[in-house]
């Protein structure tokens, strides 16, 4: 049976939500969109929703060029308990996705998964590069033909999650670029691609650039305060892509915690798992052999510091809810790059 059969066949309502990771990415808004598409051509109403501000992003630009309806959870009104949702780019019980208040009975992604959930269906491949490759997919196995709207979206969240085809690209995503390529609307990725950054993001790769540190290939940045997702994810990419660094972990604050992004480009270091280890105890994280992302909120002391531990520091420094940012992360900070540095040096 098809991939798209066994959705619908777990469809029972006339109306769906289909739900991406929190802060999407173009590949989670691209694939929400694919799928949309698809169930709308099956008859089924479709609301594409999220969690996290996404202003002045390239989702953001991507959505409104492209004219993709997306719902921030805090604007839905018709979800109730007995709502179906499927899950795109993202999995149940995840650090990166909120629990909404429907049921969540499918998922389509490709991350891996920590914690084993229990879906009416679910397609997860992990080898594959972009979300948007597997709804791709959908699209040629059913001989539905895509539209140009459909494969310029597409073809971006591919474009994105693999770097331009450089990371993580499998087969499945090869084939996809090679099919969508010819359908897609060229003036307007390229457009996108132009138009990443603002003017007021250089403050924080200039903050990233002053302290930066790296130790044996290893890299720590900060970017300070107000540093969305995307622009932390690109400026892992920007300190990544120097000839002395083979892992970068980005740090940026939020009122209630610090956030990471994640890059290896190193065949001994799988960024996912290393995030995923290194901050249990302290926060949560996870992601792909060359991407990942993790969260520590303020107010979580480690469970496991070894004897030299600085959890006195850490209990002083989240204790002072009035002293800035700043200050209040930096005993966290400190545990986060010690945990990371031994969990590289135990392999
Ligand atoms: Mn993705």
């Amino acid at each position: 049976m098809q991939h798209l059969e066994h959705i619908l066949e777990c469809i029972h309502d006339k109306h769906i939500f289909i739900q991406t990771h929190n802060f999407p990415d173009p590949d989670a808004i691209a694939s929400a969109y694919g799928l949309k598409v698809l169930l709308e051509k099956k008859g089924i109403g479709t609301t594409i929703c999220y969690k996290g501000r996404i202003d002045d992003t390239i989702t953001a630009k991507m959505a409104q060029l492209l004219a993709i309806d997306i719902v921030e959870q805090e604007e839905i009104t018709d979800m109730s308990a007995e709502s179906e949702i499927i899950l795109v780019d993202s999995q149940k019980g995840n650090a990166n996705v909120i629990d909404m208040q429907g049921n969540e009975i499918l998922c389509i992604d490709h991350h891996p998964t920590y914690e084993n959930q229990d879906y009416r269906y679910s397609d997860i491949r992990v080898e594959v590069g972009a979300c948007a490759s597997i709804i791709a997919g959908y699209f040629m196995e059913s001989g539905i033909p895509v539209d140009k709207r459909t494969a310029t979206a597409l073809l971006y969240g591919i474009k994105v999650d693999t770097a331009n085809m450089t990371r993580g690209v499998s087969p499945l995503d090869l084939e996809m670029f090679y099919r969508l390529f010819p359908l897609a609307e060229h003036a307007l990725l390229q457009k996108l691609d132009t138009s990443v950054l603002h003017m007021k993001d250089l403050r924080a790769y200039a903050n990233a650039i002053d302290t930066i540190e790296n130790v044996n290939r290893v890299c720590f940045a900060n970017t300070g305060v107000d540093c969305h997702e995307a622009l932390t994810a690109s400026i892992s990419d920007f300190i990544l892509a120097l000839d002395e660094v083979d892992v970068v972990i980005v740090s940026s604050y939020r009122e209630d915690g610090i956030k990471l992004s994640v890059r290896s480009s190193a065949p001994w270091c799988n960024a996912g798992k290393l995030t995923n280890e290194a901050l249990k105890g302290i926060g949560n994280g996870g992601g792909h052999e060359h991407m990942a992302g993790g969260f520590i909120p303020f107010g979580n002391i480690p469970q496991n510091s070894d004897a030299n531990s600085s959890s006195t520091d850490i209990n002083h420094a989240v204790s002072v809810e009035n002293q800035p940012v700043e200050q209040r992360a930096e005993g966290l900070l400190k545990e986060m790059k010690k945990r990371f540095l031994q969990k590289i040096e135990n392999g």
